[in-house]
């Protein structure tokens, strides 16, 4: 079995020793972050949720796997974003209310980072009022909004709706997770959609950075 295959694995198995162990091996070896991230952590989280979807796992497995991918991902981020570059702007980024889901919305908070932005993480759960909040006490180039489960999208349009109303001007407002399409991002007025962590920070580069 390769290092990445056995990174996959471990994050199946839940084995939040290993999965940090396996990731130091395979980049000491000189394997890309981005393959360790993409074959590695993200394979087996993939896993996990077909396991998950097809009753094989139940939460607590689900919980433990995400445990691992996150012990993880905590080591590739100095890896993942570019050392020593100072913030070209400033984004905030939050998983809409309702939705707890924080291991894509963590990713793309890494991915800016190494896109150029400084990363105000408001963590989970967050409120429209609170991404308001934070824009009108400081400036903020970009708001990042991710959104896992059907039943929380509508939280977006709602931020984006209170942001363009009370926020002038509002900033560039992406948003993504895996229930989110290009098309809900037009139609509920998102400047941009991310299919992945890595498409997300690029748009924001190109929307704000790109532009100066
Ligand atoms: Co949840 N869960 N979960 N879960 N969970 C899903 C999302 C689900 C698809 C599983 C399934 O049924 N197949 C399903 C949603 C169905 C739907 O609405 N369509 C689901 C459900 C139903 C639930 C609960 C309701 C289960 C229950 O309690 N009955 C519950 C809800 C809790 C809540 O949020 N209120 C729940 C709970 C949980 C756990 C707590 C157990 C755990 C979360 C732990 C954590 O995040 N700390 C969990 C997990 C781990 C999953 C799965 C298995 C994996 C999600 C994940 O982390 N993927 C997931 C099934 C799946 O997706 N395979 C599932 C890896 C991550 C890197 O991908 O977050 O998609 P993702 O991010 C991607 C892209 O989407 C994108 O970039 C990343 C890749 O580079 N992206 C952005 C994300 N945000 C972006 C923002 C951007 C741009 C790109 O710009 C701003």
């Amino acid at each position: 079995m390769s290092v990445l295959e056995q990174i996959a694995q471990a994050v199946i198995d839940g084995d939040e020793v290993s999965t940090p162990k396996l990731v130091e091996q395979a980049l000491v070896a000189g394997t890309s972050a981005k393959a360790v991230l993409q074959d590695g952590l993200l394979k087996g989280m993939t896993e996990v949720g077909r396991r998950f979807r097809e009753g094989e796992y139940f939460v607590p497995e689900v919980l433990i796997a995400a445990e691992a991918m996150k012990a993880g991902t905590n080591l590739l981020k100095p890896h993942l974003a570019k050392a020593g570059v100072k913030p070209e702007a400033t984004a905030i980024i939050g998983t809409v209310r309702g939705d707890l889901h924080d291991i894509g919305k963590n990713l793309v908070a890494t991915m800016l980072e190494g896109a150029g932005f400084e990363v105000i993480d408001l963590g989970v759960d967050v409120p429209p009022e609170k991404f308001v909040e934070v824009c009108l006490s400081r400036k903020v180039d970009v708001v990042a909004m991710s959104a896992l489960l059907t039943t929380t999208m509508p939280m977006m349009e709602q931020s984006v709706k209170k942001l363009k109303a009370e926020v002038q001007p509002t900033p560039t407002i992406i948003v993504g997770g895996a229930p989110v399409t290009q098309e809900y991002a037009d139609k509920i007025g998102a400047n941009g959609y991310g299919r992945d962590a890595a498409t997300g920070a690029e748009l924001a580069k190109s929307l704000v950075i790109n532009k100066r």
